[in-house]
């Protein structure tokens, strides 16, 4: 493990110090450098990109020190280090968000500036790297930011995935997938460590012997083996002078050739393996909330916790030799179940390849790792059929069963008699079909599990792991969900940022709850209308871009009205198309009503595989097609699909929203974290009681929050009481004109077909009751209207609500996971 070369300078943990200015003349100097040695170009010859590439690789070399200086952290046996492992990271771009946090702002748009460029630009050209969803990725980005801002020694554990979330195309109304090509140019900030490399074994069987002592081995003989490269990527803590790590596995052939089969002359197979080998890391399953899975993607979460474990037993055993210490080493986040099998692989590494005994492996597997959920949706919950885990994991499947007999000897225990439990609690499901179920893996194999925000907590010990809670409660907690005010208001919108700066001074940034002070300039006119400036800047820069990317006009003085997220039937987005419905039939029935004008804009991808959330895309389309030319209209309502919805996307769309849209069934949202990022940048929500939205409103102040909808308990009791869309339908005039509009074919050029499936859907079914909070919403709506009419009014609303939005930083939330979790120390913040 230890191969460093011992010279003269390895006495030297420092590091050479190499002087690297953070001026604006050694910054000029440093991108021509690099333009120079790294791009090998003129600048009379650099593309866009050489410029990119070299002011990237300049503000990269800049944060080594930092770096290398963190990463020595991992080697102190005082500093338990917290491992984050995600098989998704949403980043965003790196370029402007390392700038900011590390202070380097100025300097590198000056030095650009002197070379006849602009930092706009620059910033422009960076490929995001989409390597997650939605909101559990972004998520696990936002962390990152935070344990690295708090100096919390840290690294995030992931896949490398060749090809991220696709990009989304509208063609015709209907989303079109295609690839993600994010490396294509290159990627200036990682840094791939050949050397950091294991290996990974898949399939095949086991075989038992006794060795020469007589005691029992175990031996998996996989029939493939395949190798996990690092890629390092830094993460810049704000102003902290500490840089987390980010560290993704790619996969790789073994042996880049069969020579076996080569020599045979079987050329095309020798390459057949590598080319299966690298396919694992190749693409990002494009389904959030997934449910039972494939072959390539458990092949992928195996391979990434496989690596990652591996790293940990390496790094441990650079302190200690005692593995029984692994947990004073790490504490190990799950996030969702996709890392799960990290409870299995680490119980194989200490007992199979490590040689401790079961009890004591469990003892320290279960103090070590925690379990975060992120749904209530059942479907959702990921299980893996057995004959598909048996095939791959031959030997995981034995240390499951293990795990399982020794845990439902333990239940029988605790409830004699209770077969109906034991069956549910098993790690195994055996009603028709047998899987592999892993939540309830990883809740036997934590010592916590948390869920995401108050009620989502609350709900998970009532419903999906109610039996887990029942028996072991002291394993539950609540971290509600947090985002980064530095990527969400700092990067993304610096009119606010600084104008909040101007007013209470630059703490917020670490201390949101500072943003309280604001509340006293709620009162203030001049204020308020420096508020609005910067909210209508905001606006016409995005209707700039949705002109330039959808050819609609839209009118900058209107009410924004934004729903962005994944497209799901429990999010509705098709509740807020009803809306828009039957305000387009009200002004068609009474051209002079009262209607404040409105831009409704969406975003969002569908999975490729969910027809009924892309005939909700093809519908909005239809329904924006219809509504923004109708000569009736003259453009008081305006529907837009923004294509393509993601973070480098979002970043322009939150800070100009009048109107945050959180609208779904309550009980279902686990949490969401764009409605925080809305809120956050001054948008007031119409929402339900779902989620987080409980605790922004709670503490936003009801009179700031527009709420609608029946409560979990009231949805939970009308399922329970037979629901039928159908009555909402014949009853209320409004809702049956807006979906009978959806049925005669009037969105879809006659073809009163096309959306039958969605109409019938919602008629027959309504799974997610929007016919049921139709009519609530709506009210809601009109409250809206009236209240934006008085836009002082509004402004002090927008102005509570980032005043009072302090709990919802990512900062808040990685401080409890470390006291309720992680049981690492805050430190704190940098220089004190
Ligand atoms: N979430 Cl289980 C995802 O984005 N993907 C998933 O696979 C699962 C959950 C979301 C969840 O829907 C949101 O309510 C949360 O705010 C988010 O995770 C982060 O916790």
């Amino acid at each position: 493990a230890n191969n460093t070369v011992k010279t003269a300078a390895s006495s030297q943990t420092q590091g050479h110090n190499p002087r690297r200015g953070v001026g604006t003349a050694a910054m000029n100097r440093a991108i021509l450098d690099h333009l120079h040695f790294t791009m090998a170009r003129l600048p009379a010859l650099a593309s866009r990109n050489d410029w990119y590439m070299a002011l990237s690789h300049a503000v990269r070399d800049r944060m080594l020190d930092d770096w290398l200086a963190s990463l020595h952290h991992f080697r102190n046996k005082e500093l338990k280090v917290v491992s984050y492992l995600s098989a998704e990271f949403l980043l965003g771009p790196h370029l402007g968000n390392n700038l900011i946090n590390t202070g380097m702002w100025d300097a590198a748009r000056d030095a650009v500036e002197s070379l006849g460029l602009t930092l706009e630009d620059l910033l422009r050209q960076e490929e995001e790297p989409g390597l997650g969803n939605g909101g559990l990725g972004r998520l696990a980005a936002c962390y990152l930011d935070s344990l690295a801002t708090l100096r919390i020694p840290s690294i995030g554990y992931g896949i490398r995935y060749e090809f991220g979330i696709f990009d989304q195309l509208i063609r015709d109304g209907w989303q079109v997938e295609t690839a993600d090509k994010w490396l294509k140019f290159g990627n200036p900030w990682e840094i791939c460590r050949s050397e950091i490399a294991y290996e990974v074994k898949m399939g095949g069987h086991t075989e038992y012997h006794h060795d020469a002592d007589g005691r029992l081995a175990i031996a998996w003989l996989p029939v493939k083996v395949i190798k996990g490269v690092a890629y390092d990527t830094p993460i810049a803590g704000y102003r902290s002078r500490i840089t987390g790590l980010l560290r993704l596995w790619k996969s790789e052939a073994v042996e880049s050739f069969n020579f076996q089969a080569f020599n045979a002359g079987e050329y095309y197979h020798a390459v057949d393996e590598k080319v299966v080998s690298e396919s694992i890391t190749k693409v990002l399953y494009p389904n959030d909330e997934p449910g039972v899975g494939k072959l390539l993607r458990l092949a992928q979460q195996y391979f990434f916790v496989s690596c990652s474990l591996q790293d940990m037993i390496r790094v441990h055993l650079l302190r200690s030799p005692r593995l029984e210490e692994f947990d004073q080493t790490f504490a190990v986040q799950m996030n969702d179940t996709h890392p799960s099998l990290a409870v299995a692989e680490l119980m194989r590494l200490l007992v199979d390849e490590h040689g401790l005994g079961w009890d004591a492996a469990w003892k320290v597997t279960r103090s070590t790792m925690a379990y975060t959920n992120h749904t209530l949706l059942p479907e959702a919950l990921e299980k893996w059929p057995l004959q598909l885990f048996a095939n791959l994991l031959p030997r995981h499947l034995e240390i499951v069963y293990e795990i399982n007999r020794r845990f439902l000897d333990e239940v029988s225990q605790a409830y004699p008699g209770d077969q109906a439990r034991l069956a549910r609690m098993s790690l195994i499901e055996e009603t028709g079909g047998k899987f592999v179920r892993m939540a309830n893996l990883a809740s036997v194999g934590s010592h916590a599990i948390n869920g995401v925000a108050h009620l989502h907590t609350e709900l998970l010990k009532e419903t999906v792991l109610a039996d887990f809670y029942q028996m072991t409660p002291g394993k539950f907690c609540n971290v509600t969900n947090g985002v980064t005010p530095r990527r969400w208001v700092l990067l993304s919108n610096p009119g606010l940022a600084r104008l909040i700066s101007e007013s209470i001074g630059e703490e917020w940034v670490t201390a949101p709850e500072k943003l309280r002070k604001l509340e006293r300039f709620a009162s203030d006119p001049s204020f308020l209308s420096a508020w609005r400036w910067v909210k209508d800047a905001n606006k016409r820069a995005l209707a700039a871009t949705i002109l330039e990317r959808t050819g609609v006009t839209v009118d900058p003085e209107s009410l924004f009205d934004i729903q962005v997220k994944r497209i799901h039937e429990y999010k509705r987005q098709h509740l807020n198309l009803l809306h828009i419905l039957t305000l387009y039939h009200r002004i068609k029935r009474d051209p002079g009503a009262q209607i404040p004008p409105r831009t409704f804009i969406f975003g969002g991808k569908a999975a490729p595989g969910y027809f009924m959330a892309k005939l909700i895309i093809k519908l909005i389309n239809s329904v924006a097609e219809v509504v923004n030319t109708d000569p009736e209209v003259a453009g008081r309502l305006k529907v837009v699909f923004f294509p393509d919805f993601n973070v480098t996307n979002g970043q322009l769309i939150y800070p100009a929203a009048d109107l945050s849209e959180q609208i779904s069934t309550s009980g279902k949202e686990a949490s969401g974290t764009g409605n925080m990022k809305f809120s956050l940048n001054g948008a007031l929500t119409i929402g339900t009681l779902d989620g987080a939205n409980v605790e922004i409103r709670e503490e936003v102040g009801e009179e700031n929050f527009f709420l609608f909808g029946l409560n979990a308990t009231e949805v939970q009791a009308l399922k329970k009481s037979g629901y039928h869309p159908g009555r909402f339908y014949e009853e209320d005039g409004e809702l049956r004109e807006a979906i009978d509009a959806v049925r005669s074919g009037l969105f879809s050029h006659g073809d009163a077909g096309l959306f039958q499936p969605l109409v019938d859907h919602l008629l027959y079914d309504d799974e997610y009751l929007a016919l049921a909070d139709y009519r609530s919403y709506l009210e809601c709506q009109e409250r809206v209207s009236t209240a934006f009419r008085q836009r002082e009014l509004w402004s002090v609303k927008s102005v509570l609500n980032v005043a009072r939005m302090g709990k919802f930083s990512s900062d808040r939330s990685i401080r409890e996971y470390c006291e309720k979790i992680w049981k690492v120390p805050i430190r704190p913040p940098f220089p004190h």
